[in-house]
């Protein structure tokens, strides 16, 4: 498929938008803009932007005749060879774009593919990015077979032909897929091993909109130093760190792939095995650039993506970000008092960071009970578990032979000492307001 990386250096690209009567011109005028900053994120620069507004799509090439002329000539006029459209295009409708403008076209997926391409480490992301390129490439293979067949310079041999090869590769894309979705299986069924031995701790995900600061919270509340960077999609795996300074239980997080408005489903589909993490998690920290313009459209665009992997049962905290560079000083306080559990920080101040911590340490804490256990002195992993998956907030070790200990944790923990303990009961509320309890844990 194409590869925007062949491109020689200083290659331009023109970006195309359509508004039907239903859209929102600012939502289109953004969804333009971050087609420019995926553009960016690939090192490709935009020449030129056209918006067409159009009262319904055209099969043929989605424009209209007279803008297609305009875009070629803009084209030409700026040494463009590359043409994005940000919606989804057809086979055929590249193709007559193609045919028209002398520049290879695609589309905002095709981008998205490109980048996340371009940014997967791990063995995981990689097959999962493979899997998704082809079967974003699968019904697409029809125009790629005419694309390398008018590059050679072709154009007598017969359809017949064309069409056998194109049979071809396409069942071989197919035997592909299927080979490596069975790899996925496997690297999916050790995580889970390696998930079900966390299970101990609390766990916490990270979301968000791309480049609305995640990674700079986890580095900040882990101490880790993963990427941060103002580019797009730069986090593709799921990295697990331990919140610090530690609490008991502990309490780990992780950061994972960030969302977009009209995400290829091919990918969220394949990137299901490292979405997991944010199913499996207790709780999840919906990070919001507060600063964006439309940071609306994207806490959508995010919960979207959540109900589509099925994680819209997991509790949430909305973490408002970046309010050091939001204009409305007001805003930050609108947005918490309109959203409960919600907290809003700048993840560069390390006050905000120690704020957001205990934030949530506190909405764990809400659901903790009160225990008093008495565990023989010999029984020295339970203890140890005890230590790992509780607060110990008294210990007696006077009587000979036995330990007791007033502990507070998740009812959970606190379960699995059962033989050990005398009796439990729920700490009286704190009075908390902004945040809820979270019930499932
Ligand atoms: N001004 C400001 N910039 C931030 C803040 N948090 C993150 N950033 C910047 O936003 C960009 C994207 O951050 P990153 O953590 O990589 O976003 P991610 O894609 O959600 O992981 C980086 O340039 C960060 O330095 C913040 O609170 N204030
Ligand atoms: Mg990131």
């Amino acid at each position: 498929m194409q590869n925007f990386q062949e491109f020689a250096p200083g290659t331009t690209a023109i970006v195309v938008g359509v508004q039907l009567p239903e859209d929102n011109p600012a939502i289109v005028a953004d969804d333009l803009a971050e087609l420019v900053a995926l553009l960016s994120t690939l090192g490709i620069p935009v020449a030129g932007r056209i918006v067409q507004k159009r009262s319904k799509l055209s099969p043929s090439c989605m424009l209209g005749t007279g803008k297609v002329e305009e875009l070629r000539d803009l084209a030409r006029s700026c040494g463009a060879r590359l043409v994005v459209v940000d919606r989804p295009l057809s086979p055929p409708q590249i193709r007559n774009l193609e045919e028209i403008t002398g520049c290879q076209v695609t589309d905002r997926s095709g981008v998205i593919l490109d980048i996340f391409a371009r940014h997967a480490r791990t063995n995981e992301a990689k097959t999962q990015v493979e899997i998704a390129r082809l079967e974003y490439l699968l019904p697409r293979l029809s125009g790629a077979w005419t694309h390398l067949h008018r590059q050679r310079g072709g154009g007598v041999a017969s359809r017949g032909m064309g069409e056998k090869q194109i049979e071809v590769d396409r069942r071989r894309a197919r035997e592909r897929i299927a080979r490596l979705k069975a790899q996925l299986k496997n690297i999916a069924r050790e995580k889970a091993t390696q998930r079900k031995s966390r299970r101990n701790e609390l766990k916490v995900a990270l979301v968000g909109y791309t480049n609305s600061g995640k990674t700079t919270v986890m580095n900040a509340l882990t101490h880790a130093k993963f990427q941060a960077k103002n580019a797009l999609f730069v986090t593709l795996d799921a990295n697990v760190r331990v919140l610090d300074p530690a609490t008991r239980p502990k309490i780990l997080l992780s950061d994972t792939v960030g969302f977009i408005r009209n995400l290829p489903h091919s990918l969220i589909e394949s990137f299901k095995s490292t979405l997991e993490e944010v199913i499996d998690a207790d709780l999840l920290l919906h990070v919001v650039d507060l600063s964006h313009p439309n940071y609306q459209a994207q806490m959508d665009a995010t919960r979207k993506v959540l109900r589509e992997i099925g994680a819209d049962e997991v509790p949430v905290i909305t973490v408002f970000n970046k309010i050091d560079s939001v204009e409305d000083k007001f805003l930050p306080r609108i947005m918490r008092g309109a959203h409960p559990r919600s907290i809003a920080i700048s993840a560069l101040n390390d006050e905000d960071i120690v704020r957001l911590r205990d934030h949530v340490y506190a909405v764990f804490a809400d659901a903790f009970i009160c225990a008093d256990v008495e565990i023989p002195a010999e029984k020295v992993d339970v203890i140890r578990l005890m230590f790992n998956s509780c607060m110990v907030l008294a210990s007696d070790y006077a009587t000979e032979g036995v330990a007791r200990f007033h502990i507070q944790g998740p009812e959970a923990a606190i379960a699995r000492l059962k033989p050990h303990v005398v009796k439990t009961w729920h700490p009286e509320p704190r009075g908390r307001k902004n945040h809820a309890k979270i019930g499932s844990i």
